[in-house]
Formats: structure tokens, C-alpha cells, sequence
């Protein structure tokens, strides 16, 4: 009303009174009404109603969010790296005789077990209090690997917000990303100027660990990373991937002298620590303490272990590698681990209580955390797979965590469920086609698109060179036999390369060598033009890395407005006849939504879907696309 005052004034309509600022700042007049917010959100709840859920749902329960104070002089290891820099933080790891533990609940763990869906209204909620009862973990890995595409592309926030707001609630942990090298956080090989940009940000926007890994062990695709994150004074954990079996003297590709070898260049090259990065789960508990055990001899900076709990062994494997002196574990909190998440945390915990790497973590107090992901989960069951046990079967087939789970719904969606066996044997096969290569993303998305194809296509490793004649291979395949993704140890098996290529010429460089640099200035200009944003070097970072996801993100808000605080139960199984629910439409601005009713379908095929928010009615029609 004030500012509807001033500009009714006659002096300030005859411009003669100082209106400068005014003009200088249009976006002053954005204000969207609130009513417009409203109905955006009646229209996303219309939608899934109409569309997806049919008004069906089940009543989920309130997680519990512990009651904690947070103390005055909370300080961990944050403060470490804060006050002492990366080396204070190296020294203070090698003194701590405890094992340290990474919780991976904010990442990996619901990338393996619920495809990445986890989104931050869940996270934040429970903070605080993890910032208080797990003050005593090494470091919370929160970001990086799929959650950021899958923030944009599924949940429709930003991943950025996610972590500031993590960063604002817990000051003391260190936060700690997974970054793919110069594939950073997608499917490809991104320009120099794109890594080295995203990193600052990253680091400037609260990320303290990068875990940094290539998906071909090639040291090469590793180099711009880890360089930008030692100019930022991060820490740079750069990762041997695990693959084979290094107890089976059968198979003499991926040795122990080979992990060491790769150790011992990846500390010469200036890594803070060293990531053991077993994604699918093969390092078995006795080749994990062969492995620690021979690493510690041969270099010095800390150990780092990342292992899934596929095969029903990782905590074995976590014990075994805790004995043989490694420095920090990768875990879960209980309720979100296991299967083809991380080895059970409170677990890991209870079992070196009063022994010589005791970590020194309250057991009660994090019980608490993990009872509040236990509520949380059912919300988001349409996204977990069938694997009800661990399964010895990975040893054969090497799938990674992530694409184990969700190897089945992408199997299904080529109308191939049947055949799902099928694909499994095949990506055994095309690993041996391709030589045994390291497969984590991309490489394992490489191996799983061409054992999908193949299947689809009734092709097999004999008839392949003479019936794929004809046939364009899937552009991840193409991609990585033009070398965009590295060079793999041993070379490409050329036959396989030129039936793949037709005639195009592979390159062997690194891909950063050739691409161009992004031209963000370019970029922006873009943005300006044709989306009502002002764009934020975040906003320039996320077109580049994925360019139509982003604008779909884009597109969705200014149709449906900003949901991210919009409850999970709503977000993904709207509401129920009847049914009330409070959502949050700014800090501290509440709607109180009441579905009445779904009406019958009209003649033009819409619904008419009645509401009562904040005591008023409102009614909108919505098309039903069944
Ligand atoms: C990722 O790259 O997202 C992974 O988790 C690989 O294991
Ligand atoms: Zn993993």
C-alpha cells in the first residue's frame, strides 16, 4: 500500500521527486501476486491428480524430527580445514586413530536406492540435527553424481539451493561432491573452462571434498580437476576405480601392482587423499585388506574408502579395511543403507565400539537420524527397486550401485522386461567385448546402452561385425569409441571401433584439448532473451552442463512456480479427496489447501477440480490426458 501511495503522489507522477533508483531497477515491479502462485500450484495438484494418481493415496506418516540443540561451540572438521588448510586437514586425518566416517545419506544413498529422487525439503528438515548428533563424521557427501541432473530434470529445484541451504544448517561438517573428472557432473567430456568454473562455484557455494574419479582410470581425464580444486584450496580426493578381483590370479588385467602404481602417480600428482572407489561393490573383505594394507606401505597421504553393499559383505569389507589402517569409510545411516546403498554407519559404529578404531560416534544420537530417514523413505517407494537381498551375482556381472537398480525400469522401458536375464549376460559379455574396461558413469552407461542394443537387436559378440553392419550404435557407444570419454587402458578393440565409427577417425588426446570453451557471455545473453531470469553464473554452469534439462527446469517454474517446499507426499502423490494439507510458498508464507472434489470428465475431456485454499473456493479445469 505504501509503495501503491507513492506512485499515485502527483509529484511523483509529474516526475519531480527523485526516481532514479526506480527506474534503475525494474525488477521492482516484478511482483508476482499471490494468487498467481496459487493457482500454479492448484494446477500442478489439478495435474497429478487428473493425470497420475487419480486422487488415490496412501497416508504416509510425519517423520519425526528429533529435538536437538544445537550448542554454541559446534565445530568439526570444517573448522579444521577452515582455520589449518587442506594440509592441517591431512595431518589432523593421519593423527586420528579412530576410523572416520563419510555419510552418503544426502547422495549416493538415494542415488543407488531410490534413483536420486531424495529432495531437499527432506534433507533440510533434518539438518540441524545432524549437524548436532553426527558433529563427529569426517563428512557428509551431499552433492555431485547424479543429484544434480536429476534436482533439474525430476525434482524441479536447484541443486544449488540445496546446498547453500545445507551449508547455512550444518557449519561444521565438511561437505564433500563426486565429480566425474572432465565429464564433471554429466555423460560427457565438458570444455576446460566449464570444469575449472564449476569447481570455483562449487567451492565457493560450500563444497569442501571433491571426489574426483574418471571413468577409465585415465589419469589424464582427472588433471584439470584436481588442479582447479588445489587452486581453491579445497581438498582434492582423486579416486582409483576398483574393478576385477585383484584374490583371483586368473585374471591379471587390474592387479594389485596395478592399483598401486595408479595410487603412487595420483599422490604425485598433489591429491590431498586417495579415494578407493569400489562403485560396484567387488572388493571383497580380504582383498579390501590386502589392498589398504599395500597402499599403506607404498604412499603416504590419507585412504579413503567408497564401497557399496550389493553383495551383502560391505560391512566385512569396511571391518577388513579398518584393520588394515585405512582412514576413512563411506557408510549410510542405517535406515538408508544396505543393497546397493552404502554399508550400515550405526552399524559400522556399534561393531568398533571399545577397540582401537572406535569412531567415537554416539550411537543413540544418530539412531535418531536414522529413525527420521526410516519415515521418510515410504514417500519415495515407487522409486526403490525389487532387490530385497544382497546378491553375490554383481561379482559376475560388475554393474555399479546406481545402474544395478535402475538397470531394470530401463530395461522394462524398451519393452525387454522379460528379457532382463538376458541383458545382464550381455553386459558381461560387451565388458569382455570391450576388453574389461572400468565401468562406472559413463563407460558402465556405455556398456549398459550396447548390451540393451544388442539384446533389442538379436545381435551377439559372433554376429555382431557382420549385422551391425548397417546399424547406427547408441550415441554413448559412438561417443566413447571416438575416444570423447578417454582412452582406456589397453587401447580400443579395433575391429568393434571401426564397425562402430564407419569411418570416422577416433581421436587420441585428451577431449579438453578440442573443445571449445563455453561462451558464457553468450549463454547469458540467451538466457535474457528468452526467460524471464536475470541468469547467475550458477545459472550459466547449469545450461552448460545440461543445456535442454535446464531450460525444461526453467519452463516448468513459470508455469507451475516454485515447488521445492512443497511437502513430498504432494509433490509426488498429490492429495486425496478430502484430504488438507499446509504448503509453504515463501519463508514464512503458508496456503492451506483443501482438495474437495474431482469432478466428472466434460464433453471437451477436462475435469473441473474444486478447491478450498485458505477458506476460499477455487475451482480450475484440468484436461484429462487418459
Ligand atoms: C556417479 O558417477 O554418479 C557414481 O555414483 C558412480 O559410481
Ligand atoms: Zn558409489
Amino acid at each position: 500500500d505504501f509503495l501503491i501511495n507513492i506512485l499515485n503522489h502527483e509529484q511523483f507522477k509529474k516526475g519531480e521527486c527523485d526516481t532514479r533508483f526506480i527506474a534503475d531497477n525494474p525488477d521492482l515491479f516484478d511482483i508476482t501476486p499471490k494468487e498467481d502462485t496459487e493457482m500454479k500450484i492448484l494446477k500442478y495438484i489439478g495435474e497429478k491428480v487428473v493425470n497420475e494418481t487419480k486422487g488415490e493415496k496412501k497416508e504416509f506418516d510425519v517423520p519425526i524430527v528429533p529435538d536437538v540443540e544445537v550448542p554454541d561451540n559446534l565445530i568439526g572438521t570444517k573448522q579444521i580445514l577452515d582455520e589449518k588448510g587442506p594440509e592441517g586437514l591431512v595431518d589432523w586425518i593421519k593423527n586420528a586413530n579412530k576410523l572416520l566416517l563419510t555419510d552418503t545419506t544426502y547422495r549416493d544413498a538415494h542415488q543407488s536406492l531410490m534413483a536420486t529422487r531424495v529432495r531437499t525439503v527432506d534433507m533440510l528438515k533434518i539438518a540441524k540435527a545432524t549437524s548436532t548428533l553426527a558433529k563427529d563424521l569426517f563428512s557428509l557427501e551431499m552433492w555431485g553424481g547424479a543429484t544434480f541432473d536429476v534436482a533439474y530434470r525430476f525434482l524441479k529445484e536447484s541443486p544449488w539451493v540445496r546446498l547453500e541451504e545445507l551449508r547455512k544448517r550444518i557449519p561444521n561438517i565438511l561437505f564433500q561432491m563426486l565429480i566425474r573428472g572432465s565429464n564433471g557432473v554429466g555423460y560427457k567430456n565438458y570444455p576446460d573452462n566449464v570444469i575449472r568454473e564449476f569447481i570455483k562455484e562449487a567451492s565457493s557455494s560450500g563444497i569442501d571434498v571433491f571426489r574426483i574419479f574418471d571413468s577409465l582410470n585415465w589419469i589424464k581425464g582427472m588433471e584439470v580437476a584436481i588442479d582447479e580444486v588445489l587452486k581453491n584450496g579445497k581438498i582434492a580426493e582423486a579416486c582409483i576405480c576398483y574393478t576385477g578381483d585383484i584374490l583371483d590370479n586368473s585374471r591379471d588385467k587390474y592387479t594389485l601392482e596395478y592399483y598401486v602404481k595408479m595410487a603412487k602417480e595420483i599422490e604425485k600428482r598433489g591429491a590431498h587423499i586417495l579415494g578407493i572407489k569400489d562403485m560396484s561393490a567387488l572388493l571383497k573383505p580380504y582383498a579390501a585388506y590386502k589392498l589398504i594394507k599395500a597402499l599403506k606401505n607404498e604412499i603416504s597421504i590419507p585412504i579413503h574408502l567408497h564401497t557399496h553393499d550389493t553383495s551383502g559383505n560391505g560391512v566385512a569389507t569396511v571391518l577388513m579395511a579398518a584393520e588394515a589402517g585405512v582412514d576413512i569409510v563411506d557408510t549410510a545411516f542405517n535406515s538408508m543403507s544396505g543393497l546397493t546403498s552404502q554399508p550400515a554407519l550405526n552399524s559400522v559404529v556399534a561393531a568398533l565400539e571399545n577397540t582401537s578404531r572406535d569412531t567415537r560416534i554416539n550411537l543413540e544420537d544418530i539412531q535418531k537420524i536414522s529413525d527420521y530417514w526410516s519415515a521418510v523413505r515410504p514417500v519415495y517407494g515407487q522409486f526403490e527397486s525389487d532387490l530385497k537381498s544382497g546378491t553375490t551375482e554383481i561379482y559376475k556381472y560388475e554393474i555399479p550401485g546406481g545402474q544395478y537398480s535402475n538397470l531394470k525400469p530401463q530395461v522394462e522401458s524398451f519393452g525387454l522386461g522379460h528379457r532382463f536375464k538376458e541383458v545382464k549376460e550381455m553386459y558381461k559379455k560387451v565388458n569382455e567385448m570391450l576388453g574389461d574396461i572400468i565401468k562406472v558413469t559413463p563407460s558402465s552407461k556405455v556398456v549398459g546402452d550396447l548390451a540393451i542394443f544388442m539384446v533389442q537387436n538379436d545381435l551377439t559378440p559372433e554376429n555382431i561385425y557382420e549385422k551391425g553392419k548397417g546399424m547406427s550404435f547408441p550415441d554413448s557407444v559412438v561417443a566413447y569409441f571416438k575416444g570423447l570419454m578417454g582412452q582406456p587402458m589397453g587401447g580400443f578393440p579395433e575391429e568393434l571401433q571401426k564397425l562402430v565409427l564407419k569411418g570416422e577417425e577416433p581421436i587420441t588426446c585428451r577431449p579438453g584439448e578440442l573443445l571449445e570453451s563455453e561462451d558464457f557471455d553468450k549463454t547469458e545473453k540467451y538466457l535474457k532473451e528468452n526467460f524471464d531470469i536475470k541468469p547467475t553464473k550458477k545459472d550459466l554452469l547449469s545450461y552448460a552442463l545440461y543445456p535442454k534439462v535446464f531450460e525444461d527446469y526453467l519452463k516448468f517454474r513459470e508455469e507451475y512456480g516454485d515447488l521445492s517446499r512443497m511437502g513430498s507426499d504432494i509433490f509426488f502423490h498429490g492429495l486425496y479427496e478430502g484430504e488438507t494439507c499446509e504448503i509453504e510458498i515463501a519463508e514464512g508464507k503458508t496456503l492451506v489447501i483443501k482438495l474437495l472434489r474431482i469432478g466428472e470428465l466434460d464433453n471437451e475431456g477436462f475435469r473441473t477440480i474444486i478447491f478450498e485454499v485458505n477458506g476460499n473456493r477455487r475451482e480450475i479445469k484440468v484436461k484429462d490426458k487418459a
